[in-house]
């Protein structure tokens, strides 16, 4: 009785469920939730979900409309789409009315799935235009110069700016829009309110060419009457100092855009009765200096409270004293845009783990991880009291606080008390730094650990990726990359967050990319850096060593394997995301970049030894922080060459570019054959005329010699397709074997540690890959983690429990994510989660699973997830008991092929049921895989023998 009435609820159940239909959500527009862009034909994705398996979109229909209320199929007003016939949720290009400033859109979908049947309406959602002509600008550039008082005796640290101008708004006010930028960085409030909850903005670009502005929505925020539009700005990337230029003693230090920090900003409000007003930065606002002293993104804050002129940025205020501003011309060539990318944010509070008494009035607070941020200061005191804060990665053995390792950083914060009897409550806003540990001296009582709160920062890039196994080493390894990436995706890619230098390095971003889209959804934040990386192209076509690219050393121009991150980066999210959009947008210029490789093999298209002599260090950085002989860097240009060119085929064909594809088809043929020719042997293995580099002086540990027969040579050959199929189980070998020659060690650098994993599964050594991924034995992951990391490091030996720091004051960042690329092979072949289409929207689940008989140091249970663009893909494997499960979930309106692994004999179950669709059975990677194709849904294996 029972039973039947559960089945009837069932029935009943999934009749309804189908009765929705498909249900789409999360929708976004330019891969955010309700954004403001100056994108004409803003492109609009959805996500799906269904109450059974196995189903597709077969068509959809996209409705926009000026109001909510027009959004139905007759009073769609700006764009009713019809029903499309296709299978795409993402990239939809908006193609209804041309767009105009300030409109702003809501629009909803809905989907037909496989049986024809239509779907409810989603949501509504909306976007909303940015201010489409720079000549809709009619705020000035207004500034305070205050250099002259920067006093210190290393760090030249003039205080920050204050502006504020008070406006009157008329009874009836309906919508008001703030756009503001700065050439700086600014904060701003209106009527003592702070406008949106950004940090760093308006962010980091070659300021001659463009800049970002925010768009704040403060119809809420002003009132009938005086009201009160106030600024702070600091120096930031554009007036401050900047990468290593102090510790490489080059001649500009600071100040590499301008020396004044400069705002921009109108306020544009509508009143019910249809009139509009502007209020600009202009001549009329008042400018002046206040408790903030010094602010700089490497060196730190200090805020004197004392100084606070109480009420500044509110209406009232008596502001006689203050002076005028000075307006400073534009450049009619620099452009004015919406902020493409995830703002940078507050991302997590952290609590203080353990605080130590060192004596002497200094205290040592431990955040418990490595992060990039900035702590919140709770004190009582006198008036004058002066709180100092430093801030370090690690501790010295004796308990002091290393600061070392960030070189000319000061990263020091400075609080000045007011004497504020309830207590006082501060946090830096133009500065951030790198650490775990906090230093804190001045303290009149002794602290709780209330005393610090952590903030983290960084590009809010929505959370997509999980990794768990029932390894803890794995585990922390995980926590560590996204953390890592979280630390150094800062409105740029940087390599780290602490010494003086936290640059966008190109070679660190192009060998990361993939591993990021793992973790965090970086299509919105690679759309801004690309900008930035072809800003930064230089005119001979080089993709520069960063981007942005202020000339922090005469010398840095361009290397092999940094510069590639013009094409691979694009790539990239064209690859995760299916946008085709920025191949086109950059076509031009990864073109010009590609010329400038072909000019540069003089028609050969090879790099022979001493190719780029002429670049300092002597052939680039080659494969930076390696161990043993050096892989030629030329043998790499070459292969990244022959990369390059098959990744532009690739875009050419995605974008309908037939005459480029075959160009760059061509290319990568020829690539190979001069590569074929000059650097492999007889017995295929690669070599190179180690003589031309003479004793190796100027280049990059030239000293140690070099040679082709290395694994990174044979890591990326394999990884970059680059030689032969048939020679490639043969590469497989060496690399193989030259590890079993290195004792079971890896010896990659920068370059080689990325593909080595995915070369090793590739030619049937999962086993290696598996043995190298779980060693605790230096050099490896295991290790960092062994001695105690929070975060991935630049060296494998940045700190060990014996040695302490090895390689301080130099160049020991303890947050670099650069070796945490490793990641892609965790998902990728760990997990076993391999696209096969742009965006997922096909992909291949095969997973490897970890040897048996490693005991606590193996994996018997691993669980991925990934949400990508075209919903959530899980992958799960348990051993037990001799009998392997496996657990996928197949997003709607996607395909999977799943591959089983499975030894002789073994049987199958699929859902409880014994395997019967299986598409093929392949052997391969010396393992066999049964095969089989699914659609939606949850699929559980069972394979026992
Ligand atoms: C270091 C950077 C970066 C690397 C360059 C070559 O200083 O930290 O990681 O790409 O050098």
């Amino acid at each position: 009785m029972k039973k039947s009435v559960l089945s009837i609820m069932l029935v009943l159940d999934t009749l309804m469920a189908s009765a929705k239909g498909l249900v789409p959500a999360y929708l976004r527009c330019e891969y955010k939730e309700s954004p403001v862009t100056d994108a004409r034909h803003p492109r609009l994705s959805w996500e799906l979900s269904a109450a059974e398996n196995n189903q597709v979109q077969t068509a959809y229909q996209i409705l926009v409309a000026s109001s909510v209320e027009n959004l139905t199929e007759t009073n769609a007003d700006l764009w009713n789409s019809g029903k499309t016939a296709g299978r795409s949720t993402a990239q939809i290009e908006y193609a209804g009315k041309p767009l105009t400033s300030r409109k702003v859109c809501y629009w909803i979908v809905r989907s037909w799935d496989k049986n024809g049947i239509a779907g409810q309406w989603s949501r509504p959602s909306q976007w909303e235009m940015g201010l489409l002509d720079k000549s809709e600008w009619k705020g000035q550039w207004i500034g305070l110069d205050l250099d002259r008082l920067g006093k210190g005796k290393v760090y030249h640290l003039p205080p920050a700016p204050y502006l504020r101008k008070e406006v009157t708004i008329r009874n009836g006010l309906k919508k008001a829009r703030l756009y503001v930028t700065a050439l700086g960085l600014y904060e701003f409030s209106v009527n003592g309110k702070r406008t949106g909850d950004a940090f760093l903005t308006p962010g980091w670009t070659d300021y001659d060419k463009r800049v970002y502005y925010q768009t704040y929505d403060v119809t809420a925020d002003l009132k009938a009457g005086n009201n009160a539009l106030a600024s702070q700005l600091s120096y930031g990337w554009y007036a401050g100092y900047l990468g290593y230029s102090l510790l490489v003693k080059n001649p500009v230090v600071r100040g590499f855009y301008g020396k004044v920090p400069l705002l921009k900003a109108q306020l544009e409000v509508e009143y019910a009765d249809g009139k509009t007003e502007t209020f600009v930065t202009d001549q009329t606002w008042k400018a002046s200096q206040g408790a903030l002293l010094e602010s700089d993104l490497l060196n730190g804050e200090t805020y004197d409270a004392r100084l606070e002129q109480a009420g500044w940025n509110v209406a009232g205020f008596d502001d006689s004293r203050w002076k005028n501003p000075q307006v400073f011309p534009d450049k009619t060539e620099r452009k004015m845009q919406v902020y493409p990318g995830p703002p940078v944010k507050i991302t997590q509070m952290l609590k203080v783990v353990s605080r130590k008494d060192r004596g002497n009035g200094t205290y040592i607070f431990d955040m418990g991880q490595n992060y990039a941020g900035i702590v919140r200061l709770r004190v009582r005191g006198r008036v004058g009291d002066t709180i100092r804060l430093r801030f370090g990665e690690k501790l010295h053995p004796d308990g002091r606080l290393m600061t070392e390792n960030l070189r000319m950083a000061r990263a020091t914060d400075t609080y000045i008390l007011k004497g504020d009897p309830a207590g006082e409550i501060w946090e830096p806003k133009f500065t951030f730094h790198g650490f775990q540990y906090v230093e804190v001296t001045g303290l009149r009582n002794a602290p709780t650990d209330e005393t610090l709160t952590g903030l983290a920062i960084g590009s809010d890039t929505p959370k997509v990726g999980a990794f768990e196994t029932d390894n803890a080493m794995v585990n922390q390894l995980y926590s560590n990359i996204d953390w890592t990436q979280r630390a150094n995706y800062v409105d740029i890619p940087t390599d780290c967050p602490q010494r003086d230098e936290r640059i966008g390095w190109t070679g660190d971003a192009q060998v990361y990319v993939k591993s990021a889209t793992f973790n965090r959804d970086v299509a919105s934040f690679f759309t801004k850096w690309v900008v930035d990386l072809n800003d930064g192209q230089y005119e001979n076509g080089a993709y520069p060593l960063y981007a942005p690219r202020p000339n922090l050393r005469k010398t840095d121009t361009f290397s092999p394997g940094w510069m590639e991150a013009g094409i691979i980066c694009p790539y990239q999210i064209y690859r995760s995301y299916g946008d085709t959009r920025m191949i086109r947008d950059g076509w031009a210029d990864m073109v010009r970049f590609m010329n400038f490789l072909d000019e540069r093999s003089k028609g050969t298209y090879l790099f022979k030894e001493n190719s780029f002599a002429d670049i300092d260090p002597k052939g680039g950085f080659g494969d930076w922080l390696s161990f043993g002989k050096k892989t030629p860097p030329d043998l790499l240009a070459s292969f990244y060459y022959a990369y390059c060119a098959d990744l532009m085929a690739e875009m050419a064909a995605a974008t309908g570019n037939a005459k480029d594809q075959q160009r760059f088809s061509e290319t990568g043929s020829k690539v190979r054959e001069a590569i074929r020719a000059h650097y492999v042997d007889q017995q295929g293995r690669f070599k190179c005329d180690d003589k031309a580099y003479g004793n190796g002086a100027g280049y990059v540990d030239g000293a140690l010699g070099f040679t082709g027969h290395t694994q990174t040579a044979y890591a990326n050959a394999i990884y970059m397709d680059i030689i032969d199929p048939a020679d490639r189980v043969k590469a497989g070998a060496y690399l193989a074997e030259l590890l079993k020659e290195n004792d079971g060690k890896l010896g990659t650098g920068f370059l080689g540690a990325k593909p080595l994993l995915p070369a090793l599964s590739a030619t049937g050594h999962s086993d290696l890959a598996y043995k190298l991924f779980l060693s605790k034995e230096f050099p490896s992951w295991g290790f960092e983690v062994e001695n105690g990391s929070t975060t991935i490091w630049e060296r494998w030996d940045s700190f060990t429990k014996e040695d302490g720091f090895k390689y301080n004051a130099a160049m020991n960042s303890f947050s670099h994510y650069a070796f945490g690329a490793v990641c892609e092979w965790m998902f990728g072949n760990a997990a076993g989660i391999v696209m096969t289409k742009p965006g997922f929207e096909t992909f291949d689940i095969r997973p490897e699973i970890a040897p048996d008989g490693m005991g606590n140091n193996g994996i018997n249970h691993l669980k991925a997830s990934v949400r990508t663009i075209n919903g959530t893909i899980a992958s799960e494997w348990n051993k037990f008991d001799g009998k392997l499960t496996m657990k996928v979930i197949v997003p709607v309106n996607t395909q999977a092929r799943i591959h089983v692994p499975v030894s002789g004999g073994a049987k199958v179950l699929l859902n409880g049921e014994t395997l019967s669709r299986e598409l093929f059975s392949l052997a391969d990677n010396n393992k066999n895989y049964k095969v089989v194709e699914v659609g939606s849904g949850v699929h559980e294996f069972i394979v026992t023998h």
